[in-house]
C-alpha cells in the first residue's frame, strides 16, 4: 500500500496476517512502528468532553424533550473528535497505547462565559482485559457522565470489526428541582477499514440508543460509503417516545446534520449540528507535576521515542514499563494484597443500568458499571 513505507511493507503484511489468525485482545498485538501512536487509550474520554459549552447547556432545557435534544447534540458533537480527528491529523488510525493497570488520565475544561468548570478523571480499571472507566463532571451546570469502555474485536474480510463494550450514564441535576434525570448512552460498533492500503480508518456501523428515564428514546442508526447515502460518516436519529417520532435528525457526524421535517422552532432543514464547532482539547498538568500513575508520565520516554522515530528507546521502555507490571501484579498477588482502584468503584450489575437498559429493545439486561467515589476533602 501506498501509506506502507517500504521498508515496512513486508512487516505490514505480516501484521495483517496476525490480525487475521487472532482472536480476542488487539491491544496486545505488536505492530509495525509507522502505525503507533504515542497516545493511550486511557486518553480517550476527554472527547466526550470537548465541546464543554454544549455538555454544560443541557440541564437548562425548559423540557423533558428538548433536553434529549440537547443531550442528542452533545453526543453527535462528540463524534468527530472520537472517530475522525486522529486519522486527519496524523494521515491514519494508530494503535494506541495499551494502558497499564491503575493508569490515569485527569484534566479539565476551565470556567468560560459561566459554563462552570468541566472536570476529567480516567483511570484504567482493568488490564486482561483492558477496561477504561471515567467521569466527566460540571457541578454548576449539573451534569455528570459516568461511563467505562472496552473492545471485542474480531477480523473479517478487509476489516476489522470492534464491539465496544460498556455505557455511560449522563445524570442531570435540575436546576430549582432535587429531581435527577438519567440518560443511558450506549455505545456504536466500529469498522476498521483501510488497512490494506495501510491507512486504517474508522466507520460507525449498527445502532446506538440514548434512553432516558423521562421515557423518551432516541435510536441512532450508522452508515458509511456504501450505503443508501453514499456518504461516508453518516446516521440517522429519531427522537420520540412509546413508538412515536417526535424528531428526525439526518446527516454527517462528522459533517452537517439537520433536522429532516419538522424541528422544534417548527422550520424545515433547519441545522441540527454543525461538526465544524471548535473542539476544546481537555487541559493537563504538565509531565513534571504529574503523578507516577498519570498517562503522559507513565509513557513519556515511549510517547517521545515514537514521536522522533527513535523507536529502540520506545520499546526498551516499553518492555521496560510491562515487565514492571508483570512484577507488580506477582509481588501483590503474593501478598494477597490486589490492586486498588483509585477513583472508582466497580458495581456489579447495575441497578441504573437495568432500569433504563429494561425500557427499550436489544439491550442487554445487566451490566456492570463505575461509579466515581466521591470526593474527599
Ligand atoms: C473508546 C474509540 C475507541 C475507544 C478506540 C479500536 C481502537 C481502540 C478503541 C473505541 C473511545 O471513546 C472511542 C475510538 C477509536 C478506537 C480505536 C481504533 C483502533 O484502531 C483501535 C484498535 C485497538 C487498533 O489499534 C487496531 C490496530 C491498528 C492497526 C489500527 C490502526
Amino acid at each position: 500500500g501506498a501509506a506502507v513505507p517500504k521498508e515496512q511493507r513486508q512487516g505490514w503484511g505480516q501484521f495483517l496476517k496476525s490480525i487475521a489468525t487472532f482472536s480476542g485482545d488487539l491491544s496486545s498485538l505488536t505492530a509495525p512502528s509507522f502505525i503507533l501512536s504515542p497516545v493511550s487509550l486511557v486518553e480517550f474520554p476527554a472527547y466526550w468532553g470537548e465541546h464543554p459549552d454544549t455538555l454544560a447547556a443541557i440541564a437548562k432545557g425548559k423540557d423533558e424533550v428538548e433536553r434529549m435534544t440537547l443531550v442528542l447534540k452533545w453526543f453527535i458533537g462528540t463524534l468527530k473528535g472520537q472517530f475522525t480527528a486522529r486519522n486527519i491529523s496524523t494521515g491514519s488510525e494508530k494503535k494506541p497505547l495499551n494502558p497499564i493497570l491503575g493508569e490515569l488520565f485527569l484534566g479539565k475544561w476551565g470556567d468560560k462565559n459561566g459554563r462552570g468548570e468541566t472536570t476529567l478523571t480516567a483511570e484504567q480499571v482493568s488490564h486482561h482485559p483492558p477496561v477504561t472507566a471515567y467521569a466527566i463532571e460540571n457541578a454548576t451546570a449539573g451534569v455528570t457522565l459516568e461511563g467505562h469502555c472496552a473492545q471485542k474485536t474480531s477480523f473479517s474480510g478487509r476489516t476489522i470489526s470492534v464491539k465496544q463494550v460498556g455505557h455511560a450514564v449522563l445524570r442531570l441535576k435540575l436546576p430549582g428541582s432535587s429531581n435527577e434525570e438519567l440518560y443511558l448512552i450506549t455505545l456504536p460498533n466500529l469498522l476498521i477499514e483501510g488497512l490494506w492500503y495501510g491507512s486504517p480508518y474508522v466507520e460507525l456501523t449498527g445502532n446506538s440508543y440514548i434512553q432516558s428515564t423521562t421515557g423518551l428514546l432516541t435510536t441512532l442508526s450508522y452508515t458509511g460509503k456504501g450505503y443508501f447515502s453514499g456518504k461516508a460518516h453518516s446516521f440517522k436519529a429519531t427522537i420520540g417516545a412509546g413508538g412515536n417520532t417526535l424528531y428526525t435528525v439526518e446527516g454527517e457526524w462528522a459533517g452537517v446534520c439537520k433536522y429532516k421535517g419538522k424541528s422544534p422552532s417548527g422550520g424545515s432543514n433547519e441545522v441540527f449540528w454543525d461538526a465544524s464547532t471548535e473542539r476544546e482539547e481537555v487541559s493537563v498538568e504538565p509531565v513534571e507535576k504529574q503523578g507516577a500513575m498519570e498517562s503522559r508520565n507513565v509513557w513519556k520516554t515511549v510517547a517521545n521515542g515514537i514521536r522522533t522515530q527513535d523507536y529502540d528507546t520506545a520499546s526498551k521502555d516499553k518492555a521496560r514499563i510491562e515487565n514492571e507490571q508483570r512484577q507488580k501484579r506477582k509481588d501483590e498477588a503474593a501478598a494477597g494484597t490486589p490492586h486498588q482502584l483509585e477513583h472508582f468503584v466497580h458495581v456489579d450489575e447495575d441497578q441504573e443500568y437495568a432500569q433504563l437498559a429494561a425500557m427499550f429493545k436489544g439491550q442487554p439486561a445487566h451490566e456492570d458499571a463505575y461509579r466515581k467515589k466521591p470526593r474527599v476533602h
